[in-house]
């Protein structure tokens, strides 16, 4: 069976099906020919991540899910929460992260979590499920795996960042797998077996 996953962020899909692997086959905007980077318009995960699945469902005529996540620092008021991906003002993971280390030099409270929202779409309703980590952020990244803020993350009670994990460790724990197995209970749930 196939799932549309509404991202074209290709670590997402990548984690994301290595998840769902058992399940389904999960198809990503650019499998379905849609080659849009819709626009994230809204100041929540929740109402960013339905902003994409309800696109796929309006222009594509597809039940679908959408991931909209972030990186929530307690020093710096939550940012850049639902800004991640645009911090810098730029969609660069490099120039972003260094942003972050920037703010962050010489503050001691490095308390951060990261925050997955989903959105899915099935029979015109809208289910939303969530994935938070707690963690803190290091002086200088570490690691070069994952993506984004993964190399200045560390979970807590693990001593090493994201970055460091591959990605079965990291889906053990991280914010996307928490809210991707609620997902995937939903979903169990809904097919008698
Ligand atoms: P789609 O909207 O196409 O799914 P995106 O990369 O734009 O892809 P978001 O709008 O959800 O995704 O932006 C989230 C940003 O937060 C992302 O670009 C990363 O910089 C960061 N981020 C999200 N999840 C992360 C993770 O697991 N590890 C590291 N950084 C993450």
């Amino acid at each position: 069976q196939e799932l549309v996953f509404a991202t074209n962020n290709k670590h997402k899909t990548e984690e994301v099906s290595k998840l769902l692997l058992n399940e389904y086959k999960v198809l990503n905007l650019s499998d379905i020919g849609c080659t849009v980077d819709i626009p994230e318009t809204g100041d929540t995960f929740e109402e960013n991540a339905f902003l994409k699945s309800s696109y796929v469902v309006e222009n594509y005529q597809l039940d679908c899910f959408a991931d909209d996540s972030g990186l929530e620092i307690e020093a710096l008021n939550n940012e850049p929460g639902v800004y991640s991906a645009r911090y810098s003002g730029q969609k660069d993971d490099q120039v972003n992260m260094k942003l972050v280390l920037q703010k962050m030099k010489g503050l001691s409270n490095r308390k951060a979590r990261f925050k997955t929202v989903i959105s899915l779409i099935q029979g015109q309703k809208n289910y939303l499920f969530e994935g938070v980590i707690n963690g803190y952020i290091l002086e200088n990244p570490i690691g070069d795996q994952g993506f984004g803020y993964d190399p200045v993350f560390v979970p807590e009670g693990y001593e090493q960042s994201f970055a460091q994990m591959n990605i079965e460790q990291k889906n053990q724990i991280s914010h996307r797998a928490i809210a991707m197995r609620k997902l995937i209970a939903f979903l169990k749930e809904q097919q008698p077996v």
